[in-house]
């Protein structure tokens, strides 16, 4: 970290003594994952700061943005609309909800057997670890799964800027009616607390912002699926996890540098492994950061992750908003028809992620695909048999991993994957 924000952290109420033993480990962490891959793209330094000021100078930039009147908005899911936060000026920041921190404490107002990523921000905000759940004006959360609904009924009683947004459940006209009025009600929200009203014109410019940030990652997407792939698949997640932190046009201006660096690595054949490497895709619940446990393990097997059908990649990121529109009503009707179309497990029937699953494997040449669920999330555990019948029809070989946070499973899950890479293999 460039500097010491001790004081800033202290100001913030965060523990310190806990925030310090965090961040060395995952200081160690980054270093034995990222830092020590071979043939990086020259671009990932840039991602490498950012994470290095994740909670540093990001947090600064926050607090600036809150000076000069901004609002901060923390967010748990990709069915946020960050548009309209960007419309009245405000600052959008996903919460990441992806370690293993806090967890006995957090077991004193969650069920044992609920899934890590909720344990998860439970355990940062009890743990006072996470400088961005205290710098927030407000906190949106979902009523997606039954465990966040719940969820957030008892995080209510402990944070006191949370906002619950209503969530529709089937890809019906109610449905999507449903979702326009939450959409709505959020705006209306929005700019109560910023003390800003939307219009056309900072409507549109949140969508165009929003749409550079999604076309840097299609674009991101696209050079995956050159063979060699010219990108490791944990650098490609976490260009996909700094997507929810940093500043949206920086963060566009950077996936657009390393996608020029790699269409050259492309253009030479060049890549971050061999030709005849397996190629997996990864599709199941997203992977927040620091979640680096399933790609860590297939990569240190010698196989290249292409693609995550995850909310953390391309689930989250497809499609754009048409900002053609020239009414704020159009322009809102547009923003739920893309939304609408995140085909989420907690939607019911939910066939439009198989189909998006096999694009994917065509795509990007995946070898087989990775099934990644979180012990307890029902939603995607409940689809993964029918996601494994999907593939198996298009004799698409699959593997399905449920785990969490913890690495006592690490050297099981390793096994199972090196045996399905060496079944592709052949
Ligand atoms: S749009 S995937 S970000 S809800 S892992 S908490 S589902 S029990 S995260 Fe999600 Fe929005 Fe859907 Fe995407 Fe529940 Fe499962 Fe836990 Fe989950």
């Amino acid at each position: 970290m460039s500097e010491n924000y001790n004081q800033m952290w202290t100001e913030l109420g965060l523990d310190l003594k806990a925030h310090e033993q965090l961040l060395g480990i995952l200081g160690q962490a980054y270093q034995d994952i990222f830092l020590a891959q071979k043939n990086r793209p020259e671009g990932m330094k840039y991602f490498d700061f950012v994470m290095s000021e994740v909670h540093g100078l990001r947090i600064k930039e926050l607090l600036d943005a809150k000076k000069q009147g901004r609002i901060v908005v923390g967010t748990f899911c990709t069915f946020v609309p960050e548009e309209l936060i960007l419309a009245v000026g405000g600052v959008c920041v996903g919460l990441c909800a992806g370690a293993e921190f806090g967890f006995a404490e957090a077991e004193k107002y969650l069920p044992r057997n609920t899934c890590a990523l909720i344990k998860s921000i439970f355990g940062f905000k009890l743990g006072k670890v996470c400088p961005y759940i205290k710098s927030v004006d407000l906190l949106v959360g979902e009523n997606t799964c039954d465990g966040k609904k719940k969820a957030y009924e008892i995080l209510g009683t402990l944070h006191d800027k949370l906002y619950v947004m209503d969530m529709p459940q089937m890809k019906s006209d109610d449905g999507r009616s449903l979702l326009k009025v939450e959409y709505k009600k959020f705006q209306q929200k929005l700019e109560a607390i910023s003390k800003r009203k939307i219009n056309i014109e900072n409507l549109k410019q949140g969508i165009s912002i929003v749409n550079n940030k999604r076309k840097a990652v299609h674009r991101l997407n696209k050079l995956r699926a050159a063979n060699p792939a010219p990108i490791s698949g944990l650098d490609a997640l976490l260009i996909n996890q700094v997507y929810f932190y940093d500043d949206p046009i920086r963060y566009t201006d950077a996936v657009n540098k390393i996608c020029d660096e790699l269409e050259v690595r492309v253009a030479k054949n060049t890549g971050v492994f061999p030709v005849k490497t397996p190629r997996i895709l990864i599709s199941g619940c997203p992977m927040a950061v620091p979640n680096w446990k399933i790609p860590m393990i297939v990569e240190n097997a010698q196989a290249v992750i292409v693609g995550e059908e995850s909310c953390v990649g391309e689930r989250g990121t497809q499609n754009l908003v048409d900002d053609s529109k020239a009414s704020i009503p159009e322009l809102m009707e547009e923003i739920t028809t893309r939304y609408f179309k995140i085909d989420c497990a907690i939607f019911t029937p939910n066939p439009t992620r198989l189909d998006h699953i096999l694009h994917m494997v065509k795509d990007y040449k995946a070898d087989g695909v990775l099934h990644y669920c979180l012990q307890f999330c029902q939603p995607y555990q409940m689809e993964s048999g029918i996601v494994e019948n999907a593939l198996e029809d298009a004799n698409i070989p699959a593997l399905r991993i449920d785990t969490d946070y913890s690495q006592e499973d690490a050297g099981q899950i390793r096994t199972r994957v090196e045996a399905f890479i060496e079944r592709i293999s052949r």
